[in-house]
């Protein structure tokens, strides 16, 4: 049975974050950055680990060519600086042979990684005022490095905002974040076709006059939720035409500027305007979602074979039973073309060869149909000795994962194991050793919130928290009930990992809650084993009405309209019945008889929580102001 302990909010509930302008994450995640692709840009070069000062596939749409130096730092920002060549530049396209004239120079930094993910992505940009795109966006090349290597192939571009700050012939693209999803489609010894849908919103202000924070959660193969200034605005499903799962390929991150061949390319009066001829780049932020209990750990090798199942087959895998067990390419993938299909008994499994002794993390990504599925791994010696598992039961993919270490046989067995009747998918297995990653700083500022009303569970005497949080680097989090009196009655101190979360965890409470004493209940953030610096609380406090002999926290509740009230609180019950009100601190406020309209004046009661008692029923009611 639970009770809901509502009673008084103490801290305020909201909290406005004005640095990391990311969605609220889903329960038991957390967002962390991805390094990969956030960059600051409050140094004075490119980082050349993250970033190609050019792109590496393209000279530039003529008649803007890509060119290094256009690239600069300033004031905190990445500048490109468009502008007119001296003399026009003739380049050949060695892949069409195709020749074009360029006359100016546009920019480009794009990422080195190209396996941009699901995850939120953000730009704060100010476009230029001349008639070149400020532009950020994630795009792929063709799979297998050229249109031909396989076919079908495909690529996949998402345009999280184009803006031309001069384009007066096309006011939207100086106004509103325009925003695109291409699938580019080949069949074998066929054209290329482009799938393109697109979705835009008002920027409220021209691109060219304010910095902007341009945002896209690219949510799954199917869906991307935009947002300007931290306000989601509009969605885009990309074109399932060709693949029920569109975008489910990683891609690498551009921010480029361009002539298009819509807009007449500027002018070299505008290319030679300092105020007008340059794109401003604050940052670039992207993060990832992460089970929110587990540590960052070093990028290390992936040890195993196939991970994604991309061959298209169990190259690498072995395995037993299964009706079927197979690998499918069809709506059930999570990323790439492949996943795997179990309808047990059976299990795909994979041997892997570790060093002895050491510790390891093995994940993956599942979904499933019926039943709950077993990610494991044992010893391949003749015991089969066990060393981990992990349950999977949802029907929407995500992702899970355990620590195991090895004994003295580095040789084990990784399974995804199904029992008769149980039936789901899997994709994306990941098998690396655990090293501590260096600590990095996240955008986050520190909070801290009760994102739900704490929940008392009488049957096994503990508080249920849920606990949304911001930290920028690995921190603690201290639960904590005191007594009217101040005194601790218990605490624990969990770990709360760098990054932008959200936590369901339990105090259990060692002693018996006296009847009408106030506690309450505090969230603290503070620094790894330093409880005497706190960065951010919360709390909550309540009027405990547990009774000794009855061990409830309410009999029999009335019947109260309009509850939140503020003249009268009408009472379904009998009149001439005697009532008490109490505050939240167990005061009593206000007693009477019930009229004969069976109602109570509450007019002179200050604005809070009261619980109302009449004959043996209690409930709690709000007078508001
Ligand atoms: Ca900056
Ligand atoms: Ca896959």
């Amino acid at each position: 049975m639970k009770f809901n302990l509502i009673l008084l909010v103490i801290a305020s509930f909201f909290h406005q974050n004005l640095m990391a302008q990311v969605p609220a994450p889903p329960e038991g995640q957390r967002w962390v950055l991805n390094e990969a692709f956030s960059d600051e840009f409050n140094e004075t070069s490119l980082n050349e680990n993250k970033w190609y000062d050019h792109h590496p596939y393209w000279v530039g749409r003529a008649p803007a060519m890509f060119i290094p130096t256009t690239l600069s730092f300033q004031n905190g920002n990445l500048e490109i600086k468009n502008f007119k060549f001296d003399q026009d530049s003739i380049w050949v396209d060695p892949w069409n042979g195709e020749t074009n004239t360029y006359t100016m120079g546009g920019g480009a930094i794009v990422s080195k990684s190209e396996n941009a993910h699901y995850g939120f992505y953000e730009v704060k940009m100010k476009a230029s005022r001349i008639r070149m795109s400020s532009t950020f966006w994630l795009k792929n090349i063709w799979q297998g490095g050229s249109s031909n290597a396989v076919c079908p192939n495909s690529i996949t571009e998402l345009d999280i905002v184009e803006a031309v700050g001069g384009a007066d012939a096309h006011p939207d693209f100086m106004n509103k974040m325009k925003s695109n999803t291409h699938y580019i489609h080949k069949e074998c010894d066929q054209d290329q076709v482009w799938h393109s849908e697109g979705g835009d919103a008002s920027v409220g202000g021209h691109v060219s006059d304010d910095f902007h924070v341009y945002g896209a959660h690219w949510q799954n193969a199917n869906g991307i939720q935009f947002y300007i200034d931290g306000q989601p605005k509009h969605f885009i499903s990309p074109s399932t035409a060709e693949s029920d799962t569109p975008f489910s390929r990683p891609m690498a991150m551009h921010m480029v500027t361009e002539t298009y061949d819509w807009v007449t390319p500027p002018s070299t009066a505008d290319l030679n305007d300092d105020n007008r001829n340059t794109t401003y780049y604050d940052w670039v932020r992207s993060y990832y979602l992460l089970d929110v209990n587990e540590p960052l750990t070093a990028a290390t090798n992936n040890f195993i074979q196939n991970s994604g199942l991309e061959t298209g087959d169990f190259t690498n895998w072995i395995g037993w039973g299964g009706s079927p067990r197979e690998v499918v390419s069809d709506d059930h993938v999570y990323s790439g073309n492949y996943a795997i299909h179990i309808v047990g008994a059976g299990a795909p499994e994979q041997v892997v060869l570790l060093s002895p002794n050491t510790t390891y993390r093995l994940s993956c990504y599942a979904k499933i149909i019926s039943g709950e599925i077993a990610l494991g791994v044992k010893e391949t010696n003749t015991e089969e000795t066990f060393l981990g598992s992990i349950d999977f039961g949802e029907t929407d993919y995500t992702r899970k994962s355990f620590e195991f270490t090895t004994g003295d046989e580095p040789e084990v067995k990784i399974y995804f194991f199904a029992e008769n009747g149980e039936e789901g998918y899997a994709d994306e297995f990941e098998l690396v050793q655990v090293t501590n990653a260096p600590e990095i700083a996240m955008p986050f500022e520190p909070s801290l919130e009760f994102y739900e009303t704490p929940i008392y569970d009488f049957a096994t005497n503990t508080f249920l928290s849920k606990i949304e949080y911001r930290a920028s680097i690995d921190r603690a989090l201290l639960i904590e009930l005191t007594n009217n009196a101040g005194t601790i009655v218990d605490s624990k101190t969990i770990p709360a990992f760098a990054g932008y979360g959200k936590k369901s965890e339990t105090l259990p409470i060692n002693s018996q809650l006296n009847n009408n004493e106030a506690y309450t209940l505090t969230i603290q953030l503070i620094p790894t084993g330093n409880p005497d610096v706190v960065l951010a609380t919360e709390s909550f406090a309540f009027s405990s009405l547990v009774t000794s002999t009855e061990n409830q926290l309410l009999n029999t509740p009335l019947t109260i309209a309009p509850n939140p009230g503020r003249d009268f609180l009408k009472i379904a019950g009998n009149n001439s019945e005697a009532f008490t009100i109490v505050d939240q601190m167990g005061r009593v406020a206000k007693t009477g008889v019930l009229d004969t309209n069976n109602t109570i004046e509450i007019l002179d009661l200050t604005p809070g929580l009261y619980i109302i008692s009449i004959g043996t029923e209690k409930e709690t009611f709000v007078k508001i102001r």
